[in-house]
């Protein structure tokens, strides 16, 4: 008896594991994708299905920009140059090529890595909204943006183009352009009434977009072939991405398209520095950051901010944007930091590839540009940055004084969203994101913000009574400190002191620095966090470092409380 139960369980291990290979044989092609959605039909989308919404009409082979070459210079008029002077002026590239450069023009062969030219997808992929924002952009760039979008992107995963104009005044972008656009059918222009910027016209292109992802270009790109199908194979297949196509230069001087070169394939990444100015480096090799085949996509610290796809309800659960943000800068950075610190993940896909004119530099004239780019920045410092803000205000006096005059208006909103979404430290961020970022330690003046007086050490004698509250003049004493990466005040310029509560008695003190090794982590007396409320708390008490007086001491945390408030200056 017991013989034949066990042949009856062998028979039916032996069913069960042949039907469970039968069942991965048949879902087999989708485990190498992504995650079947529910009606995902089998197999590859063909090339007929694929098919973009606009053919492009013939070319003229030997026409000006023509196949993405070069603006071909020409003897000039005296009506010619000036025209082109006037033209570069106001948009900071080279207006006039453009104007003569075919709106429809084709940027020639394939010159991705085979693999991407060989890439399939499967017939899962969502649909997307594409957005332009755009102020006073030239017709010529304009347009040519929106046929490259309908010259290119396949019709079937294309829903529509919202134009969302920021209050331009250029009499071309009014009636005109509403009357133009009628015929292209799937394209629709939005107007901000006010001129605020780019954040918030890109919010009213997302608000008003009907496609599962949204799609957003710059006003002066050109898409090259094949460019959206891996943007959202990609966020189909990891629906927390954020995802940038590899941006290439379309020139300023003579609208040349700098295709990939066949055969070169290293890929930048967006990084930035201590002046939060976002910047590219190279990405480290492929081995290092597990890239097994050429369609992989690149991690980045950051991205330049203007050409992206996410899905539209990521986009909204994740925050969507700061819209305290005026006009244009810092919006990127600040994506970049949420969407990494809140779980996401932000990645350049090397097959995709979208020309965009970088210009000499941003044309637009609003009101205090660089006081409005660095409250931008502040915001997003006093959000994202944790206790690393301070090498910023460091390095940039105007944020300084921004933030210390409390000028960069309400974060409430944006705190509680990092809260809800139970976002990781900027010091996770850092170290996991972008270790290679080179760390500075913050030095300067620890100024109280209740009073005019800054922390003071009498150099002859590095002992408690010598701490004290004095002009921030430097004229009696030690008034530099370093806040390291480990948290500790240390003090300048033999930097072997440390700032050290003694528990239980209220009083601090600079004692020999107790960190040795850079592995090891600081004494706990000597740990000082910068809370979101300028406290330096350390930790393990609890308590808070307070000016009474002209003495400093150790006494509990109070929020709204100015002797406990410091700025590192
Ligand atoms: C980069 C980004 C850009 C944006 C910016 C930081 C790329 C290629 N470009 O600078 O998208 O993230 O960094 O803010 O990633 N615009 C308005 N209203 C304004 C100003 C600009 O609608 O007040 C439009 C403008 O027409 C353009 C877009 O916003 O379509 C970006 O402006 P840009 O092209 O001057 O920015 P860019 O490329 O120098
Ligand atoms: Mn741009």
């Amino acid at each position: 008896m017991c013989k034949g139960i066990c042949r009856r369980t062998y028979r039916g291990i032996v069913v069960t594991l042949c039907l469970l290979f039968s069942l991965y044989v048949i879902l087999y092609p989708y485990n190498n994708t992504f995650p079947p959605a529910v009606n995902c039909p089998r197999g590859f989308y063909v090339k007929a299905e694929l098919r973009p919404h606009l053919q492009r009409p013939p070319q003229d082979r030997a026409g000006q920009g023509a196949g993405g070459s070069a603006f071909a210079l020409q003897p000039m008029s005296p009506e010619g140059q000036k025209e082109k002077t006037q033209g570069f002026a106001k948009s900071r590239f080279n207006q006039f090529a453009s104007d003569r450069i075919s709106l429809h023009r084709d940027l020639g062969e394939d010159t991705r890595h085979p693999d991407c030219v060989e890439q399939k997808f499967w017939r899962c992929l969502p649909n997307t909204s594409v957005i332009i924002v755009f102020h006073n952009e030239p017709w010529s760039t304009l347009l040519r943006t929106v046929y490259s979008v309908l010259h290119t992107a396949p019709a079937a995963l294309l829903t529509e183009i919202l134009l969302v104009d920021d209050a331009s005044t250029d009499d071309h972008l009014k009636k005109p352009l509403d009357e133009y656009v009628k015929q292209l059918k799937i394209v629709r222009v939005l107007r901000q009434s006010k001129r605020k910027g780019l954040v918030t016209a890109r919010l009213v292109g997302a608000k008003a977009a009907q496609g599962e992802v949204l799609t957003f270009l710059d006003s002066h790109c050109e898409c090259f072939t094949g460019w959206l199908e891996p943007l959202l194979a990609r966020i189909a297949e990891e629906p927390t991405s954020v995802v940038s196509p590899r941006i290439v230069k379309i020139d300023k001087d003579s609208l040349k398209f700098h295709k990939p070169l066949p055969g070169l394939h290293n890929y930048s990444r967006g990084t930035f520095d201590w002046k939060l100015t976002f910047g590219w480096d190279h990405s480290p090799p492929n081995e290092k950051i597990g890239r097994k085949t050429e369609t992989d996509p690149i991690r980045t610290p950051t991205f330049a901010g203007g050409l992206f796809s996410v899905y539209k309800s990521y986009f909204e659960h994740i925050g969507t944007y700061d819209d305290q943000m005026e006009f244009w800068g810092a919006e990127n950075l600040e994506m970049s930091f949420r969407v990494w610190q809140c779980g996401g993940q932000l990645e350049i896909i090397p097959c995709s590839v979208v020309g965009h004119i970088f210009g000499s530099q941003s044309p637009y004239n609003f009101p205090n540009s660089s006081f409005v780019i660095t409250r931008n920045l502040v915001r997003l410092a006093e959000v994202w940055l944790d206790e690393y803000k301070w090498f910023f205000y460091r390095m940039d006096r105007a944020a300084a004084f921004i933030f210390k005059n409390n000028l960069f208006g309400d974060v409430t909103e944006r705190h509680k969203l990092r809260k809800r979404l139970k976002c990781k430290s900027f010091f996770w961020y850092l170290k996991n994101i972008y270790p290679e970022v080179h760390v500075p330690d913050v030095y300067g003046k620890l100024e109280n913000a209740g009073q005019d007086c800054c922390l003071n050490v009498d150099d002859r004698k590095q002992q408690q009574q010598s701490l004290q509250m004095l002009k921030c003049d430097n004229t009696c004493g030690i008034q530099y400190f370093q806040y390291t990466v480990r948290h500790e005040v240390r003090l300048n310029p033999d930097n072997q002191w440390c700032l050290h509560e003694h528990p239980g008695k209220f009083l601090v003190s600079f004692e020999p620095c107790g960190l040795e090794g850079q592995e090891t982590a600081a004494t706990p007396e000597q740990v000082w966090l910068f809370t979101e409320t300028n406290h330096l708390k350390n930790p393990s008490s609890g308590k808070c470092l307070t000016v009474a007086g002209r003495m400093v001491i150790m006494s509990e945390c109070m929020p709204t409380r100015l002797s406990q408030s410091w700025i590192f200056l």
